[in-house]
């Protein structure tokens, strides 16, 4: 398979602008792409916000799909804090051994699976069951549950061919509001209990407030971690040499799981509303009161001003300031889980899996106005060898 033409469309514009132009239905973002300038948005709730109207800093905007608030993502500085000190304990369980123990039976007995097949598509029928199937573990929750959201495909906002599906997240929302009355009635030990008895502020997270965080572990956890995965098995069956080298040397990889998350970075940006007419990057590109800017991160992780090749992977890279998982208070509540995946994957593949095949590729590629960007795969087909 070609190198993909649409790896780093930014290159340019980073260089010679350090911004890009996204017109998002009649919504403009101005895009913000290199690293130091991201970083500096990032930490500048008071100028860029979060907490705007639900839907808005997401890109495409979601605003005509959801009502719902996503906490603590659309939160902004102090009151995001509160939220956040509520959900992070349990966003670092899967460091916890058994957690670990439970993931690797699950990806283990995955991989045994599809090397038994002639031909996988590995979209469906790998990094979706994955995902899903890890997932259960991150809402503790019993495996089977992982059946149902299997069933609502790679993204729960968009289908093919339809960007925002308002049909498709009326079925999310409803399965959330009856796993929260469930919950309610039966209260388990799972993560919607966990909510519903939650206090802030000194009252209990109302039903919308839990649904609010319910939606976002649900969608943005998914196509991430789908892409992150696809994009793996992709790059290890055009470099079997990788594989061979995380066999010869398990020590490097924490330093991998880091340097795949930069180079295929599964979020490409993420939006913020501008509160008073100001200015981004040193050339000082103008952003109006109430307009959108967009955080970056996969340009960013291309900086040539920050890493060396930026373009290859280099599997053991030491410096790596990436900004994948983005940066400053709202960075990713998911990260211990998904770098937890990720590191379970390279291992168990590096141990059972020889080589793979790639029969069959159609990439899916982000329109970006100025930018085309390749995020992952529609499909991909392949064969997996053992060693
Ligand atoms: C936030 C990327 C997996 C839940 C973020 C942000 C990025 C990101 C860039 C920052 C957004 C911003 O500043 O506006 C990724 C990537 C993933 C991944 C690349 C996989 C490789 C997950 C998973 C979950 C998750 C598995 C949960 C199931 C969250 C939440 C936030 C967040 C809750 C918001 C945190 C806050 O606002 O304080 N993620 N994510 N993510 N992510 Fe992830
Ligand atoms: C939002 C977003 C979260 C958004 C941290 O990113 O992920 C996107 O996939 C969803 O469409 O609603 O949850």
């Amino acid at each position: 398979m070609k190198k993909s033409e649409f790896s780093d469309p930014f290159e340019q514009a980073r260089n010679e602008q350090g911004i890009g132009h996204m017109n998002d239905q009649d919504d403009p973002v101005t895009m913000v792409l290199g690293l130091k300038d991201v970083r500096k948005c990032a930490h500048n709730w008071k100028t860029f916000q979060s907490g705007a109207k639900p839907g808005r800093i997401v890109v495409p905007s979601e605003v005509n799909i959801r009502d719902t608030r996503q906490i603590p993502f659309e939160v902004d500085p102090p009151e995001h804090g509160d939220y956040r000190a509520i959900v992070e304990p349990w966003f670092k369980r899967p460091l916890e051994d058994e957690y670990r123990a439970k993931l690797r039976t699950q990806i283990e007995s995955l991989v045994d699976e599809v090397l038994t097949k002639d031909d996988i598509e590995v979209v469906g029928e790998f990094s979706l069951k994955l995902q899903s199937r890890a997932l259960t573990l991150l809402l503790n929750i019993p495996y089977e549950e992982s059946e149902v959201w299997i069933g609502w495909g790679t993204h729960v906002f968009r289908s093919e061919g339809v960007a925002l599906d308002g049909d498709k997240a009326a079925i999310l929302y409803d399965y959330i509001d009856e796993q929260i009355d469930r919950a309610q009635a039966n209260p388990g030990d799972d993560l919607y209990s966990v909510l519903l008895n939650s206090e802030i502020n000194g009252r209990k997270l109302s039903k919308e407030e839990v649904k609010g965080v319910m939606i976002l572990t649900f969608a943005g956890g998914r196509d991430t971690v789908i892409n992150a995965v696809t994009n793996s098995i992709a790059y290890f069956a055009e470099h079997p040499q990788a594989l061979s080298r995380l066999r010869d040397e398990p020590e490097i990889t924490n330093r991998a799981v880091e340097e795949l998350i930069r180079y295929f970075s599964p979020l490409t940006h993420m939006g913020r509303v501008a509160t008073e007419d100001t200015k981004v990057c040193p050339h000082g590109h103008d952003v109006k009161a109430d307009s959108r800017i967009s955080l970056c991160w996969a340009s960013a992780n291309r900086d040539e001003k920050v890493f060396e090749n930026p373009n290859e992977v280099v599997l053991d890279r030491k410096v790596n300031p990436h900004v994948a998982f983005g940066f400053s208070h709202h960075n990713c509540l998911g990260a211990t889980h998904a770098r937890q995946i990720m590191h379970i994957l390279l291992e168990t593949l590096a141990a059972k899996v020889g080589s793979i095949e790639i029969l069959d590729a159609k990439e899916n590629i982000e329109d970006l106005d100025q930018f085309k960007r390749k995020v992952g795969f529609d499909s991909i087909n392949v064969k997996f060898n053992p060693r």
